[in-house]
């Protein structure tokens, strides 16, 4: 069970917040990156109320389920489109140590067997051009029970993929936080699109893009930045 009393002892001197309940730890995250949180500060839920994914889609999470936490960090505006590989590979190293095989999908599912384990949405937060801080939502299937829901077919917990029942969410957590620790402090690293790209299930795929089919050969880096919030995306390299 994840309470502040375990997370002070663990965190050892590291920023953080905790709330059963919150609309979404990202929101927390912006706030805090304009009021001066630290490098590394972490914003952890148990529930969110409003917690979602790209393009304003929900995440979907009950209580006592999944690991959903925001990481703050300050990178260099270059550096931006790194930070959701940094928290895909991340993701990867951990549960991969775990024993599953897993794989991204580009540009921010973390997968087993083609279903979704984790996503990953980097927001960033501004004043006027000036980049101040980046929160790196990140939401980790654990026991999540899709038996019902209209993700049955699409969503995977590690429970289910590992067999286990027993994960300790705290444990993840500082697995995790270890290796976004090391990758956000190597993020114009070649290192860190290698480990990402090696990753990628997406290419090679066959896909259509406006009526012509090809095969999806590489990614390119791009940044597309938004007043408060930025899409921190790669572009899928196509070849017909
Ligand atoms: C994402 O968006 O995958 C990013 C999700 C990030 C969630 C974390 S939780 C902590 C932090 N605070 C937040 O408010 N958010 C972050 P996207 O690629 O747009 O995928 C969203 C889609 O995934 C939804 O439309 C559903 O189809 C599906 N989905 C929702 N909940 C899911 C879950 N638990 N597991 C797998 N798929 C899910």
């Amino acid at each position: 069970m994840l309470t502040h009393e375990r997370l002070h002892a663990a965190l050892a001197g590291r920023a953080f917040a905790f709330h059963e309940t919150i609309t979404s730890t990202n929101d927390h995250a912006l706030t805090w990156i304009a009021d001066g949180a630290p490098d590394g500060s972490l914003v952890i839920a148990d529930v969110q109320t409003s917690g979602r994914g790209r393009l304003g889609r929900a995440w979907f999470a009950p209580a006592g389920t999944a690991l959903m936490f925001s990481y703050i960090c300050q990178p260099r505006l270059a550096h931006l489109p790194y930070m959701s590989m940094a928290g895909t590979v991340a993701v990867c190293e951990v549960v991969a140590a775990l024993g599953a095989h897993v794989g991204i999908k580009w540009p921010n599912d973390v997968q087993i067997d083609g279903r979704k384990l984790c996503g990953v949405l980097p927001e960033a937060n501004w004043n006027g051009g000036d980049l101040i801080g980046v929160t790196l939502g990140i939401g980790l299937n654990v026991r999540v029970d899709f038996r019902e829901t209209p993700l049955a077919a699409s969503a995977i917990s590690l429970h289910d993929a590992l067999g286990v029942t027993t994960l300790d969410r705290l444990d993840l957590l500082l697995h995790l936080l270890e290796r976004l620790d090391y990758w956000t402090a190597h993020l114009g690293d070649d290192a860190l699109f290698e480990a990402w790209t090696r990753r990628l299930t997406t290419i090679g795929q066959r896909v259509t893009v406006q009526q012509t089919q090809g095969a999806i050969s590489g990614v390119a880096e791009q940044v597309i930045a938004r007043a408060r919030c930025s899409s921190v995306t790669t572009t899928a390299c196509f070849s017909a």
